[in-house]
């Protein structure tokens, strides 16, 4: 069993309905299980052209798939919710289902890089993350996820809906 960290993102309408599908589908996976999963939060578009804010949320998985075979799934998922294979860099999206970190594992294939490429330099990936697996320590550098949130100066504004609504 490995654990494994997702940053889930959508910027297309419905964007709450397709995230809480998303949710159920990877409940689904075959042998996996999902453990955690954090607040919502509207985060600003980090992209080369102005478009509508994300709803992002971390989730925690424990699966015995390989690297491989999730990204696969993650990939059929993405799709479901009309998500192109091919796109632009920066386009908007329905649904991006990324794999930050698999466990320990760091790769560098073509395919799938783990931990994920720009995890260090992104709140929207790091704010509901930290609030799910603070003490998580980051494969790459050997700092906790926390620590990496405090080190992090993005300045996109992330907002989490459940700290709004109190
Ligand atoms: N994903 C991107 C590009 N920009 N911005 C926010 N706020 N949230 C995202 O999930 C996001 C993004 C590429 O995957
Ligand atoms: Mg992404
Ligand atoms: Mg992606």
């Amino acid at each position: 069993m490995t654990s494994v960290y997702l940053s889930l993102g959508s910027n297309i309408s419905p964007r709450l309905t397709t995230l809480n599908a998303a949710l159920d589908a990877l409940a689904l996976l075959p042998e996996t299980t999902v453990k955690s999963v954090s607040s919502i939060y509207e985060t600003e578009a980090v992209a080369s052209t102005p478009q509508r804010s994300y709803l992002n949320l971390a989730t925690t998985l424990r699966t015995t798939l390989s690297p491989k075979a999730l990204l696969e799934q993650c990939r059929q998922i993405e799709s479901s919710h009309g998500r192109p294979l091919v796109r632009l860099k920066d386009e908007p999206r329905t649904l991006d289902i990324d794999i930050i970190f698999f466990g320990n594992r760091l790769s560098d294939s073509d395919e799938l890089k783990l931990p994920h490429p720009r995890y260090s330099r992104r709140c929207f990936v790091l704010e509901p993350l930290a609030e799910i697996a603070p003490n998580f320590i980051c494969p790459d550098t050997g700092i906790s996820v926390k620590d990496t949130l405090n080190r992090c100066n993005d300045i996109f504004s992330v907002i989490s809906l459940e700290m709004e609504a109190a």
